[in-house]
């Protein structure tokens, strides 16, 4: 829960506002604690920030808060739309890439890097290039060495912008995992993170589910965040790790066909949003 100078700090508007906007349109209605102070939850705070991005976007807030108030969805937030110049150009790392053209990669990648926010790299060529290479691979057009040459090159060159140390320390970092093989969605969600300035520590592919409740026994982080593609939540051990208080954000695309159980504890959240927003909410969690 957060006091309303916490959450006007996070949102990014003053505490004058929100009560405002509170006793104008009477949706999102924080708590209040005994002594009458407002407390915000999670996602409350997220959906003021997403209002408050689509208000820089030119909606009007009152629009807005009606959309809410009648269970309607919002807009959508405008990202940066994709350049031609950034699809020839990650056409071309996808062409050395597939043709192990390592140096020329590196190149390619480091140009991109050079003139793109790290955001709009990981949308529009990361995640692209992971989906592009997993489906050539599929359908046989892509050897399975090429396969693993072009992921491990994009996770390789992920891990480098992880291992640059914070240098303040002040909030516990995010403990991020994947329970598969898998570790691209992990590692591209400890990006999304670091990019917002959350300290993240990344635990690599392959944890066992049954070691999460000792995990956070003894370790105490804020948030934990597993990732799962090919493997499903265990949600004994998951229930059980949560008794530790830790928030536990569970996505990736092996939690769209699994079925989630209705009654979860309040910290365990099953994030369907994109890895951007996912991030924004972690961040959220975090700032407890
Ligand atoms: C690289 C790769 C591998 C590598 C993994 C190496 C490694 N250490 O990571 C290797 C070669 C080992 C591999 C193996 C296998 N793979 Co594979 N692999 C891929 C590939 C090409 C990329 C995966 C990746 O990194 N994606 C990039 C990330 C960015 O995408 P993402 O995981 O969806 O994450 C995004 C969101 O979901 C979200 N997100 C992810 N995690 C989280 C967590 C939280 C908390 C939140 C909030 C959000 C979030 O944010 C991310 C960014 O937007 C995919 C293709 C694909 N479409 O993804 C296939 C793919 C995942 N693999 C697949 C398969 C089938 C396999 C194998 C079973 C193949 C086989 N027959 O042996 C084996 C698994 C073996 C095993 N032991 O489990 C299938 C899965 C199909 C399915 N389950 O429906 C895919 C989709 C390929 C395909 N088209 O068929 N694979």
């Amino acid at each position: 829960m957060f006091d309303i100078e916490k959450a006007s700090e996070l949102i990014g508007v003053p505490s004058s506002t929100l009560r405002n906007w509170e006793s104008r349109y009477g949706v999102i209605k924080p708590k209040r604690s005994n002594g009458g102070h407002r407390k915000y939850n999670a996602n409350q705070v997220y959906q003021l920030i997403q209002l408050v991005k689509l208000q820089s976007q030119g909606h009007k807030i009152s629009d807005l808060f009606q959309l809410l108030k009648e269970s309607n969805p919002l807009p959508q937030i405008q990202r940066p739309n994709l350049t031609d110049d950034i699809a020839v150009k990650r056409e071309a790392l996808y062409q050395s890439l597939i043709n192990l053209n390592q140096s020329t990669a590196h190149q390619q990648l480091e140009l991109l890097h050079s003139f793109s926010p790290l955001n709009y790299l990981l949308d529009h060529v990361y995640a692209w290039l992971f989906y592009r290479i997993g489906e050539d691979w599929h359908e046989g057009a892509l050897s399975v060495a090429k396969e693993h040459f072009a992921t491990s090159f994009l996770r390789a060159r992920l891990y480098k912008m992880l291992t640059t140390p914070f240098v303040h320390n002040q909030v516990k970092p995010v403990f991020i995992a994947t329970p598969d093989i898998h570790e691209g969605g992990g590692l591209m969600l400890s990006c999304y993170l670091k990019a917002k300035d959350v300290d993240v520590m990344y635990l690599g592919p392959l944890l066992p589910q049954n070691e999460i409740p000792s995990l956070l026994k003894d370790e105490i982080p804020n948030v934990l965040c597993l990732s799962f593609v090919n493997s499903k939540p265990d949600w004994s051990f998951l229930v059980e790790a949560s008794n530790s208080g830790v928030e536990i954000c569970l996505g990736g695309a092996g939690l769209q066909n699994s079925d989630v159980p209705k009654d979860l504890p309040k910290n365990i959240h099953v994030l369907t949003m994109s890895g951007e927003d996912a991030s924004t909410y972690i961040q959220i969690l975090n700032a407890k």
